[in-house]
């Protein structure tokens, strides 16, 4: 029982617990305090994060410190603070190390914190250094690094000298960038011959390419980590007409690096997507001030790989950052439809998720059309589908899907007359949107329900001998939610030694599962435990369980945080619940979806939305209270 209060503790600790509930607290006042000012990666940022706030109904502050600098930029953070009005701040930090003091002081003042292209500590927000600031969203820069000098590997010979200019040690991603350069120039054979280190200063990269190409006539090749520095080179490799002859990777897209391109000066040119970050940032802050704790600590936002040969395709150009701020577009309104079918409903777990659709579609002002299939079954929800898709003013469809496969036609139909897909709660296919079975629905938003199953029996096995029998009840094969936590909980019996007598499939119904427990533990009174996988199994379940008065003599673990499951809780028939976060998956899922119209592509395919796990001990604490479902 001791383990299990500490697993308690320790996911409870794992679940980020954010600041309100659901609350609709009109015009947050977001600061925006990019990594320098101008550059026009942070100005392309700052589209997103206009973009967003228009979108959302958001004030931005936004100051630009005038060099890349810790020193310059700390005061600013300072100053914002101290205005006591900034509800969250969205940030570059300038240094990994030097910049968590001033961020560690936003924190403490009550301001979440949230950094987008760089990091503080070693930028892993869930168990790393630093763990205060809610996400990091940017590049994977060491990956970046690793394409600029796997392209340059390519295109040169075996033992060529490369040069790198770069930036200023303690920036996280150009740190990492010059990190997966030379990881590439090591697994591929070329020799860095040697790094130089600018300033962020394009007239010092310019200088210091002009007297190391001019010194060294045997480097035939270079990568540039950052805007300025690409800049310099390009200019230098110029003047001194070396195009050609040097083989040139550029990071960032800014105009005179894509000129470069078209020049024949520079052979690769690497986009990061700014905008993305911007837009992302600002949204999920607003998500976080609204009560959402699921937002990913890390959201990596990709790249455009720009060459000649794709620089004009749309496709890749849109990703050129542009050195002048543009007004946003308009935020949408109620023509916009949001079609939003849940699983089944009634259920406490469907309609908690509805609130946070709501929610985020009263901020949106976009209108939200929602269809209720009444059974947890395809052949009911995809006729509703169908019906949506043929109105033909559907913009964008969130659902929780029946059944892995059979579901798969009707949202492809969907997807194929241009209505984005997101699945919130349960998948399609494996689940693996990004390459997996499925590949057309944008993301999926929900539990990770293996975890949840393991939990559950691991629960049980803490509270029960090695060698006890347990039963569950469960829903239908072929859903993939109830599916995976039947699996879990069958892996953490086999780990834990606890014997899976039986599983019965109760249809989704509470008075199927009610019957099956009942008859169930009145013939096989050796069986001491049980695992109900959703909401109405375990209301069947606990019903079972007090009409034959077995409390205490049944060790039960629910899924689902439905007002009868708590009260089976307090009633002491059960010892555990499982709640799921199905606000936050209907808030993140609608956000998602205007992201995408936007031309956000970074929205992670997957986003796990995490647990509260619900005892005696911690039911009336309302940071866990909040998270019981309503009616
Ligand atoms: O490369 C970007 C950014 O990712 C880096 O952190 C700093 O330099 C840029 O802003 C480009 O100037």
């Amino acid at each position: 029982m001791k383990r299990l209060v500490l697993l308690t503790a320790l996911l409870l600790l794992l679940t980020s617990l954010a600041p309100g509930a659901l609350a609709q607290d009109d015009g947050y006042t977001i600061a925006f305090v990019p990594g320098v000012n101008p550059d026009p990666f942070y100005i392309t940022m700052s589209t997103g994060v206009y973009q967003a706030a228009t979108d959302l109904g958001l004030n931005i502050i936004q100051q630009d410190p005038e060099r890349f600098d810790v020193t310059v930029s700390a005061p600013i953070i300072e100053a914002l603070i101290a205005r006591g009005d900034v509800d969250a701040l969205v940030t570059a930090p300038n240094d990994k190390e030097q910049s968590i003091p001033v961020l560690q002081s936003a924190h403490e003042a009550g301001i979440p914190v949230l950094t987008v292209d760089t990091f503080i500590g070693d930028g892993n927000y869930a168990d790393g250094e630093v763990t205060f600031p809610i996400s990091y969203i940017g590049s994977d820069n060491t990956q970046g690094g690793y394409i600029a000098c796997s392209a340059l590997a390519d295109a040169l010979p075996e033992g060529s000298k490369i040069y790198v200019t770069n930036t200023r040690p303690g920036i996280s991603t150009t740190d990492q960038r010059e990190q997966g350069c030379l990881m590439a120039a090591e697994d591929r054979g070329l020799v860095v011959a040697r790094v130089d280190y600018n300033e962020n200063s394009a007239d010092m990269a310019q200088q210091q390419t002009a007297a190391v190409l001019q010194a060294n006539p045997d480097i035939v090749g270079m990568f540039a980590t950052n805007l300025f520095g690409a800049v310099g080179a390009g200019n230098a490799i110029q003047n001194a007409g070396l195009q050609g002859a040097v083989e040139v990777a550029l990071f960032d897209a800014g105009e005179e690096n894509i000129q470069f391109l078209r020049d024949g000066v520079v052979s690769l040119v690497i986009a990061q997507k700014p905008a993305d970050m911007g837009y992302l940032g600002v949204a999920l802050a607003t998500a976080y001030l609204d009560g959402v704790g699921s937002i990913p600590a890390r959201i990596g936002t990709g790249y455009a790989v720009i060459t000649i040969d794709n620089v004009d395709d749309p496709d890749v150009a849109r990703f050129i950052y542009t050195s002048n701020t543009t007004d946003p577009a308009p935020a949408l309104d109620d023509s916009y439809n949001l079609a939003f079918v849940p699983g089944v409903n009634p259920d406490p777990f469907y309609i908690t998720m509805s609130r946070g659709v709501y929610a985020a579609a009263e901020r949106l002002g976009i209108n939200v059309i929602q269809q209720d299939p009444e059974r947890f079954d395809v052949t009911v929800s995809a006729p509703i589908i169908e019906a949506l898709i043929a109105r033909g003013d559907i913009a964008s469809l969130v659902t929780a899907p029946n059944d892995k496969e059979q579901s798969i036609p009707v949202l492809q139909s969907a997807h194929e007359a241009g209505i984005p897909v997101l699945t919130v709660d349960t998948f399609i296919g494996d689940g693996n949107y990004a390459d997996g079975e499925v590949t057309f629905p944008m993301t999926y938003i929900g539990s990770d329900n293996t975890q949840g199953g393991y939990i559950a029996c691991s629960a049980l096995a803490d509270a029960l001998p090695e060698g006890s029998k347990i039963y569950v009840t469960n829903t239908r094969p072929g859903i993939s939610t109830t599916d995976q936590r039947e699996q879990g909980c069958l892996m953490a019996a086999e780990d834990q030694g606890l014997v899976v007598a039986r599983v019965d499939y109760n249809e989704n119904s509470a008075d199927m599962a009610q019957q099956q427990t009942a008859a169930v533990l009145q013939a096989n009174p050796d069986i001491v435990g049980m695992f109900a996988t959703n909401l109405f199994g375990a209301v069947g379940a606990g019903n079972a369980i007090q009409n034959a008065g077995l409390q205490g003599a049944v060790e039960v673990a629910l899924f689902d945080a439905g007002e009868e499951n708590i009260q089976f809780l307090r009633d002491g028939i059960v010892s555990l619940v499982i709640a799921q976060k199905p606000a936050d998956m209907g808030y993140l899922g609608v956000i998602a979806q205007v992201a995408n119209l936007r031309g956000v592509t970074s929205m992670p395919a997957r986003v796990p939305t995490g647990y509260a796990v619900i005892t005696i001990d911690n039911v009336d604490d309302p940071d866990v209270a909040r998270f019981i479902y309503t009616g």
